[in-house]
């Protein structure tokens, strides 16, 4: 495949689809549907709808072009056992990790909340990546599945923008990966630190990578950005 431009802020980027992987980030029902984590840290779990279509389109293009698609959940063992304590005690969430809640319990792997919404459902072959942490880095194969493919660039997607979002374009940006976060399809469950968080990264130049958006996305694949 030859090199594609990607537009994208603060400069187009350049690309080798075979060398690209679009990862989207924590697309779980505990997030986004109401009785999962988001809410009970008293967040408006319906602001990040917004992101599904846009994930959804840029999905369709990656499938369609042979572009690795890598998901992730956020969550712990059913023991706990890789739940720091700083996380589980902190704040005063109305139940908290691993308590008993409408979707099974808060952020468990195996759980009914703890899995990705059916718009953005993985298809069999698209790698599932349970991290324990906010990066999709940190404990995880990551690293490893994007060195055995040769991946050099990041397409990220997901929730929430300014963190697991932010914290993943982070770590990839260290470890020298090109990492663009794909901001309509990414949310947040406060507009403003979407918004900011976008700035952030495109700031200084590019200071930790690119903003881009899933019509750029299809745009320079030759698709036609539309709705599915
Ligand atoms: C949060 C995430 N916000 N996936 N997780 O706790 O961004």
């Amino acid at each position: 495949m030859p090199q594609l431009i990607l537009a994208a802020e603060p400069a187009p980027l350049t690309f080798d689809p075979a060398r690209t992987a679009l990862i989207i980030i924590d697309m779980q029902r505990d997030f986004l549907e109401p009785g999962g984590f988001g809410e009970t840290l008293g967040n408006d779990v319906s602001l990040l709808q917004a992101a599904v279509g846009p994930c959804r389109r840029a999905l369709g293009v990656a499938r369609a072009n042979g572009i690795l698609v890598i998901h992730t959940r956020e969550g712990h063992r059913p023991d706990m056992a890789d739940a720091p304590p700083a996380k589980v005690e902190r704040g005063a969430p109305t139940a908290r990790i691993g308590c008993a809640g409408p979707m099974g319990r808060i952020l468990i792997r195996g759980e009914d909340g703890h899995d990705i919404i059916p718009e953005l459902y993985p298809l069999a072959g698209e790698p599932v990546l349970d991290k324990p942490g906010k990066g999709a880095f940190y404990q995880t194969d990551l690293e490893l599945m994007l060195k055995n493919r040769g991946v050099d660039t990041l397409l990220v997607c997901g929730v929430t923008t300014e963190v697991c979002v932010h914290t993943t374009i982070r770590e990839g940006n260290d470890r020298g990966y090109r990492c663009v976060a794909m901001a309509d399809c990414c949310a947040s469950y406060f507009p403003e630190f979407h918004r900011v968080g976008l700035e952030m990264i495109k700031a200084q130049g590019g200071i930790f990578g690119w903003v881009s958006d899933s019509a750029a996305f299809a745009s320079a694949l030759g698709a036609e950005a539309k709705a599915t």
